[in-house]
């Protein structure tokens, strides 16, 4: 079992939805297709030389944020990445104020201040990411230590690739989190590559959660392209969080479709994927496997599926348009917002 989920040749069969609440199905397909379709314009548009700084795609992982959403509540803090788009849209699919602060305008979600790598909305859950590889996991746990010491029943969430788990710190925070019995849920988003280097080249073993063994970390390691399981799984750990019972671990193998930067599949920094195995991991693809069980169940329809999506790809063009138009914000932002004066 653990074989199949590391080899792109296998789980391209539809997921199993047996049993679960039907709108609560086409909820995290509305929110996986939103989330792809808003990446893929800013995929377009970065091809089309629209957008200046780079963008961390992360086509083919949407079940992941989608999945591990499901549980959340408004004021639980979650913590994110450079590949962030889809952590922040989970919470709040407000792609308007995504494409807004990619484009650099004061509407955007930091007053255009951050780009693609700095996005925050507090308001509703999402409390930061940052280029620096691992660089939120020990804001995760001081979050997930401040609900534990206001006795609040609130959880963090600290997304992390498997790259991020070559940083020490990462380690530091595992350690920490358990032994303070700390509120966080470590979402570890194993897609098999940093930057361009597959994990084969840089661990002994692709198993990430042999880390969370390691410190006694409760944990599990799933298809993390079957939004279904991943709601499952991560739903019964959060719940045990809540009751006090310290830290959890989810690892969740996927794939990403895009290069490491930008819109292209067929490059990384320097070292070219297979193609063929892009094409069995796009065989793999959430969405898709989702939406075969739906249809086969008789759930929606694909007519229904197609008006969805082109109800999406309509308020996307719309919304990308409007945060064309919108202004840049004014120079004396940068002494408010970036830089102090004391
Ligand atoms: C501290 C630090 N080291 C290196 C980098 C350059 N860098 C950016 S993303 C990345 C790879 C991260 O891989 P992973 O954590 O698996 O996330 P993924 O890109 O696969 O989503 C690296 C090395 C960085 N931004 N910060
Ligand atoms: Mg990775």
């Amino acid at each position: 079992m653990i074989n199949n989920l590391f080899d792109s040749k296998n789980l391209h069969e539809p997921i199993s939805i047996e049993g679960e609440d039907k709108n609560v199905l086409k909820e995290m397909q509305k929110s996986m297709f939103l989330i792809r379709k808003t990446e893929q314009k800013l995929a377009l548009s970065k091809k089309n030389k629209l957008i200046t700084g780079p963008v961390h795609l992360g086509v083919g992982q949407e079940a992941i944020s989608v999945g591990i959403s499901q549980n959340l509540k408004k004021t639980d803090k979650v913590f994110g990445n450079h590949r962030s788009h889809s952590h922040l849209l989970a919470l709040n699919p407000n792609y308007y104020k995504l494409f807004a602060e990619v484009l650099g305008k004061k509407t955007g979600f930091s007053k255009g201040m951050g780009g693609s790598m700095h996005l925050i909305d507090q308001s509703n859950g999402f409390f930061g990411s940052t280029p620096i590889v691992a660089g939120t996991v020990p804001l995760a746990v001081g979050a997930a230590m401040a609900s534990k010491m206001q006795k609040l029943k609130d959880i963090a969430v600290s997304y992390i690739g498997d790259g991020a788990v070559e940083e020490g710190v990462v380690h530091e925070c595992f350690n920490l989190a358990k032994i303070y019995n700390a509120p966080i849920l470590f979402v570890i988003e194993n897609n098999l590559f940093a930057s361009h280097m597959h994990i084969s080249l840089r661990q002994p073993s692709s198993i990430i959660s042999r880390f969370a063994d390691s410190n006694l970390i409760p944990n599990r390691l799933l298809d993390g392209n079957d939004v279904v399981a991943i709601k499952k799984n991560s739903g019964e750990l959060i719940e045990e969080m809540r009751d006090g019972n310290g830290p959890a671990l989810i690892e969740l193998i996927t794939y990403r479709w895009f290069g490491h930067v930008d819109w292209r599949e067929d490059i990384d920094v320097g070292v070219a994927r297979s193609v063929n195995d892009i094409d069995n991991w796009k065989l793999r693809d959430p969405i898709h496997r989702l939406s075969e069980a739906m249809i086969n169940l008789r759930i929606w329809t694909k007519e229904e599926e197609i008006k969805l999506c082109n109800q999406i790809d309509l308020k996307i063009n719309d919304a990308w348009e409007k945060a064309m138009n919108d202004p840049y914000p004014s120079e004396d932002c940068i002494l408010k917002n970036v830089y102090s004066s004391n």
